[in-house]
C-alpha cells in the first residue's frame, strides 16, 4: 500500500465533436468516440488518458475489456512497464491486436500520466528527456481546396512548416487537381504530405502516385492496406515516392515487420496502437536502427511527450481530437507543439464529459 499504488480504474466512454470533420478515403467521422481513462492511486493522485475508438459500435466492447482489467490492478505498483509485461504475458494466446491492445495502451499511459503526477514532473522527463518544440503538420481530410482555402492560409500563417491532405477521391483526376490546389495555395516552401488511408490496389498506387511528381510531396501515406507491406515495398520501388506507414502498426513487431519488408521510408507510430510508451520505445529503437524517421499519428498530447525522447522524431501530427472534453486542449505556437506536464498535461472539463457521455 502507498501513493504508488493502483487503487482503482475508471473507464468513461464518450463521444465528443472534432473541431475538424474527419473524411478519409477507408471512412469518415464527424465525431470522436473516445474511452477516458482514470487511474486512481491510494494516494488520490488520478492518472489519466484516452483511446480513439475509431468507430462508436466499438465503445461498449473497449468499455467492458477495461472493467474486466480493472480488478487485477488494484493494489499494484504505478508501474506502466511492469503492468504492460503482465498483460503482453496474459494475453499471449489470443494475442493483443485490436481491442485488449487499445484499452492496455490506454492504461499503460494513465499509469505514465500518475507517475508524472507523483513527481510533478512531465512524462518527457521521466523517460530522461525533456518537453521540445516539435514542429507540426496540421492535419485535415479530404478537402475542398477552394472551401478550405482560408484555413489552409491560416495555417500556414499560424506557422505550421507541413500540411497533411487526404486523397484517394473515386477519380485520379481529382486527386490531382486537389494536390495543385493545395501546393499553389500552401506555396514551394510548406511541406505537404498526402494520406491515401490504405485505399489503393499497389498497381493503382503506382499510377496515381507517379500523377503526384510535379507536386514535391513530402511523402505519400498508406497508398495499400496496411499490413501489405509488400504492397507498399512495390509502390516504393515502382514509383522512388517516399513511402509513409505505420499508424496500423500492433506493437513493435509491427514496425519490425515493416522494417524486414523494405515497406517505407518514414514511420509513423500511433501510441494507441503501438503499445503505448512501451512499445513506442521499443519501436522507436528499431526505427534509429533502421534510420526510419519517426512521426506521431493522432494523440497529440501523448504524442508530444514520446516524440521528445525519439531519437528519429521527424513530425508530430496536429490533429485535435480530444479537445473538447479536455480544459485545455493542446495548441499549438508557431506551428510547433511542446509537451506540457506534469504527467501528460490532460486535465479533464467533467462538464463537458458529462455532456458527451456515451451511453449503451
Ligand atoms: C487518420 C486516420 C483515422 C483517423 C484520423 C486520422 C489518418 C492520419 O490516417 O494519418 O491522420
Ligand atoms: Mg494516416
Amino acid at each position: 500500500m502507498g501513493v504508488d499504488t493502483i487503487s482503482r480504474l475508471r473507464a468513461r466512454p464518450v463521444v465528443v465533436p472534432m473541431a475538424r470533420p474527419l473524411r478519409t478515403a477507408s471512412g469518415s467521422a464527424t465525431a470522436a468516440p473516445l474511452l477516458l481513462f482514470d487511474v486512481v492511486t491510494e494516494g488520490g493522485v488520478i492518472g489519466r488518458s484516452y483511446i480513439f475508438a475509431y468507430d462508436p459500435a466499438l465503445l461498449p466492447a473497449l468499455t467492458s475489456i477495461a472493467a474486466e482489467l480493472a480488478p487485477g490492478l488494484a493494489g499494484k505498483g504505478v508501474s506502466p512497464v511492469s503492468r504492460m509485461r503482465e498483460f503482453q504475458a496474459r494475453f499471449r494466446l489470443p494475442g493483443m491486436q485490436g481491442l485488449v491492445g487499445m484499452v492496455v495502451s490506454g492504461v499503460e499511459m494513465a499509469l505514465w500520466d500518475a507517475l508524472g503526477r507523483l513527481t510533478a514532473k512531465p512524462v518527457a522527463t521521466l523517460l530522461g528527456g525533456e518537453p521540445l518544440p516539435l514542429r507540426a503538420y496540421d492535419s485535415y481530410g479530404m478537402i475542398d481546396p477552394v472551401q478550405e482555402e482560408k484555413a489552409l492560409r491560416t495555417s500556414v500563417d499560424d506557422g505550421f512548416l507541413g500540411i497533411k491532405i487526404k486523397i484517394g477521391h473515386p477519380d485520379a483526376g481529382q486527386d490531382v487537381e486537389v494536390v495543385r490546389r493545395v501546393r499553389e495555395i500552401i506555396g514551394p516552401d510548406v511541406e505537404l504530405m498526402v494520406d491515401y488511408n490504405q485505399s489503393l490496389t499497389p498497381q493503382e498506387a503506382r499510377r496515381r502516385v507517379n500523377g503526384l511528381r510535379d507536386f514535391g510531396l513530402y511523402w505519400v501515406e498508406e497508398p495499400v492496406p496496411a499490413e501489405d507491406l509488400a504492397g507498399h515495398a512495390y509502390v516504393r520501388r515502382a514509383t522512388g515516392a517516399r513511402i509513409q506507414t505505420g499508424e496500423n502498426w500492433w506493437f513493435p513487431g509491427g514496425c519490425r515487420a515493416a522494417i524486414e519488408a523494405s515497406a517505407c521510408d518514414f514511420a509513423m507510430f500511433d501510441i494507441m496502437k503501438i503499445g503505448g510508451f512501451t512499445g513506442w520505445m521499443l519501436a522507436a529503437g528499431q526505427a534509429e536502427a533502421a534510420s526510419l524517421p519517426v512521426s506521431s499519428h493522432l494523440f497529440t498530447e501523448a504524442s508530444a511527450h514520446a516524440m521528445a525522447v525519439t531519437p528519429t522524431a521527424d513530425w508530430i501530427e496536429h490533429f485535435d481530437l480530444a479537445g473538447a472534453i479536455l480544459r485545455e486542449p493542446c495548441r499549438p505556437a508557431g506551428g510547433r507543439i511542446t509537451a506540457k506536464g506534469p504527467g501528460l498535461g490532460l486535465d479533464w472539463d467533467e462538464a463537458a464529459i458529462a455532456t458527451y457521455t456515451a451511453r449503451f
